[in-house]
């Protein structure tokens, strides 16, 4: 049950009123008004225990869903989830964007089990708001360097031989407000634009060769979106050789959501997610990289010369610990099991270390299965909280080799200029009151 109580704090603490205060004014920096963000997010963690008292296995008498008629089946031709878990949402942060169209919602990392996110949770980020396009109208046109140029109806692309594969989508912005410094308190906040999902679709290459595509001098293509935002990436050819680039319509055993881009959306696994153009209606192979506004003026790095870097697609090696997490109260000394996400754009996570004290000493943390490449991973480790204060870091290593780095490691090569493509290492502080703050280590 500790573990139970320990996973409500977070989404009480973001239920309250006034939570639009609380990021407006922590993105300003203002730690100190954090402080009373999180006795909230501890006095939160006493509603699920008045509960659990409520359900007392020594009282005699039989609850009435133990002698009454349950529901018939099919009451609701979709399931949702129980009403008890009415808590668990993806959730926008009041104030990030100028429009709730071209906005972000972040998906709640802290209340998801295993490596799959709930199509119903999966972040959201859109240019210029969803759209719910009419499958029967929705076309999908292959042009440029092709001996054929086609059009596809969504009807003839799932003829097709499909594939299923599960990957991790994470926006490259994701984490990109702790540039600077703590920003955010809750790892939904931090590293919340980020899902993963088992897709199912076309590889791109075989709708290529149907098409006829010049593959000597076509290096690369332009996919292009259906919706107002003319999101427009140039993916290179020599990805799309390797087969893993879909042409997807499925998400977690059905079709996509109209958010993330149903009828038809663009898979490119370990690839920054403004890349996986969802709405697709057109790939065009051409010879060169397309220059378009989301590759050369947004999703560019600021490096410490000055210079802005390019073409940073491939998200690096991450992780974060999930529970215990920011916003979370852990209630009593002892067992705990920490738990937490490990991903890399290269392949596979080979190994992720787990700190208890700030990064003096790490132990391997347990890899679940399956661990799978360019998807996430889920890790754990046993712990036994003494009452101290503790922090807690995750740290991942992948099967290239490369190592998660720390705030200062990054900081070295990138400066402090950026927004995109943080991949450090994160910290929670536990404190003795057994609350869990978001710290910075360097
Ligand atoms: N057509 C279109 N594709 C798009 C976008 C968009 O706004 N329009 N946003 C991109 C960005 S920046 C990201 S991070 C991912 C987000 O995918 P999701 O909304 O399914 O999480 O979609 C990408 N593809
Ligand atoms: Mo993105």
């Amino acid at each position: 049950m500790t573990h139970g109580r320990l996973r409500k704090a977070p989404e009480n603490f973001l239920d309250r009123d006034g939570v639009s205060q609380v990021f407006a004014q922590a993105r300003n920096g203002r730690r100190d008004f954090l402080r009373g963000a999180f006795a909230a997010a501890a006095a939160g963690a006493a509603i699920p225990t008045a509960r659990a008292a409520q359900g007392d296995p020594n009282i005699l008498e039989l609850p009435e869903h133990s002698k009454g008629l349950g529901q018939a089946v099919a009451t609701d031709g979709y399931g949702k989830p129980s009403k008890y878990e009415s808590n668990v949402q993806r959730r926008r942060s009041p104030g990030l964007t100028q429009t709730p169209q071209a906005s972000v919602s972040f998906a709640p990392l802290q209340s998801l089990f295993g490596i799959v996110t709930p199509s119903g949770l999966h972040f959201e980020r859109h240019h210029q708001g969803w759209w719910d396009i009419d499958p029967s109208r929705h076309r999908f046109m292959i042009n440029g360097m092709v001996k054929t140029p086609k059009v596809f109806t969504m009807d003839e692309l799932m003829r097709l031989p499909a594939v299923s594969r599960f990957h991790f989508i994470e926006c490259g912005a994701n984490t990109g407000m702790e540039w600077g410094n703590v920003a955010v308190p809750t790892c939904q906040y931090t590293h919340g634009m980020l899902s993963c999902s088992e897709f199912t679709g076309v590889p791109l290459i075989r709708l290529l060769e149907m098409a006829g595509a010049d593959f000597t001098n076509g290096k690369f293509v332009l996919a292009e979106g259906a919706d107002g935002s003319s999101m427009t990436r140039t993916i290179p050819m020599s990805l799309i050789r390797s087969g893993e680039v879909l042409v997807a319509y499925g998400q977690n055993g059905e079709m996509l959501r109209p958010e993330n881009g149903y009828p038809l959306r663009l898979i490119v696994p370990g690839v920054q997610g403004v890349s996986w153009v969802k709405y697709l209606r057109r790939i065009e192979v051409g010879d060169q990289p397309y220059g378009t506004k989301d590759e050369v003026i947004h999703y560019v790095d600021l490096m410490p010369d000055g210079l802005h870097r390019q073409h940073s697609s491939i998200q690096e090696c991450k992780s974060v610990v999930t529970t215990p997490s920011g916003g979370q109260a852990l209630l009593d000394k002892g067992f705990f099991s920490v738990t937490g996400l490990a991903w890399s754009g290269r392949g596979k996570v080979k190994r992720v270390d787990v700190s208890v004290d700030g990064g003096r000493n790490w132990r391997a943390a347990r890899l679940e299965t399956p661990v799978l490449s360019k998807c996430l991973t889920r890790f754990s480790c046993d712990w036994v909280w003494d009452g101290k204060p503790a922090i807690i870091q995750s740290r991942a290593v992948d099967e290239t080799g490369y190592v998660q780095p720390t705030y200062r490691q990054l900081r070295a090569v990138r400066g402090k200029g950026s927004i995109y493509h943080n991949n450090a290492i994160q910290s929670w502080l536990v404190e003795e009151s057994g609350e869990v703050k978001n710290v910075q280590m360097g």
